[in-house]
């Protein structure tokens, strides 16, 4: 490992596949696909390819939701990517989102697949189809878009920057871990603030902005994302922690998050759900 501190780029940046400790083994500085795989496909209009992560959960919540109010179109297979075995650059995976990231959904409703990839587009094109958890009113619409977008923008701060430094960098450096942690205390205080007297992130209506920033900023103010409850005295931002718990304790959230999940309890885990059914027996993630 180089020593960070006495650390001087070479005038030409080389990839050494060896030397970049956590996520080494699946990211390469190219993109494409590794190795032929086709994806699998099951028996409902929707095929989500993805996993629990914060960005895998946000589809699971709209998907949950919109079958707690009976849309039957909204029926899905959630197929699990393990992404720490290199499933997202499958030939299959790569065809559906060149990105490499999970989630990716298709849409096999119409007369031709249709492919969504980014959680915020998955939401957005899941709200617009169903005309659901996304204001009618335009200028509520505007709002939850932006608050939408500023998730969209603002949680590689907190993943790929705070997240990855303090939580998962086999290195701990302080230059990186006081840049993220500042900003994403700054993130809090913007949903902080504007939480303030609000039970929801756009006109007192449950929507896609809230389904969004909830499992990135939801949980960090829980304590429960990255361990750092303490490090950025998250008991500090109320009014996110009191959004958190009340969104959090929806039994449809509950549901959603143990679908794709890989680790944990067995009680909290749906690898793969086909159908309903397959939730039966688990008891949802508290908050
Ligand atoms: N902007 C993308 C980000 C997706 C993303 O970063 N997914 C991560 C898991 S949360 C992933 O698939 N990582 C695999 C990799 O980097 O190889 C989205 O919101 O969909």
């Amino acid at each position: 490992m180089t020593d960070s501190s006495n650390y001087i780029p070479p005038k030409v940046w080389e990839y050494e596949a060896n030397n970049m400790s956590t996520f080494s083994k699946t990211n390469r500085p190219i993109a494409g696909s590794t190795h032929e795989k086709m994806l699998p496909v099951g028996k409902h209009p929707l095929q989500l390819y993805s996993l629990a992560t914060p960005n895998g959960v946000k589809v699971t919540i709209l998907l949950e939701e919109l079958i707690e109010l009976g849309e039957e179109g909204a029926e899905y297979d959630a197929h699990l990517i393990r992404i720490s075995e290199g499933d997202q650059f499958g030939s299959g995976f790569v065809d559906i989102n060149p990105n490499s990231k999970i989630p990716a959904l298709v849409d096999r409703s119409g007369d031709v697949p249709l492919r969504v990839f980014e959680s915020g587009a998955i939401l957005l094109y899941l709200a617009e189809k169903f005309n659901l958890f996304i204001p009618n009113n335009h200028s509520s619409r505007t709002e939850c878009l932006s608050w939408l977008f500023w998730q969209m923008g603002s949680a590689p701060y907190l993943g790929g920057g705070f997240g990855h430094f303090y939580h998962y960098a086999n290195e701990k450096i302080k230059y990186p871990i006081d840049r993220f942690a500042m900003e994403v205390k700054r993130q809090l205080d913007v949903l902080n603030k504007h939480l303030d007297g609000k039970e929801y992130m756009v006109a007192e209506e449950y929507t896609i902005a809230d389904i969004a920033i909830w499992p990135w900023y939801g949980l960090v103010a829980l304590g429960t994302q990255y361990d750092a409850g303490e490090f950025l005295q998250v008991d500090k931002y109320k009014n996110v922690v009191k959004w958190a718990k009340n969104i959090g304790s929806r039994p449809t959230v509950e549901r959603a998050r143990m679908i794709n999940r890989i680790t944990g309890d067995e009680m909290e885990r749906v690898e793969e759900r086909h159908d309903k059914s397959d939730l039966e027996g688990k008891s949802g993630i508290k908050v």
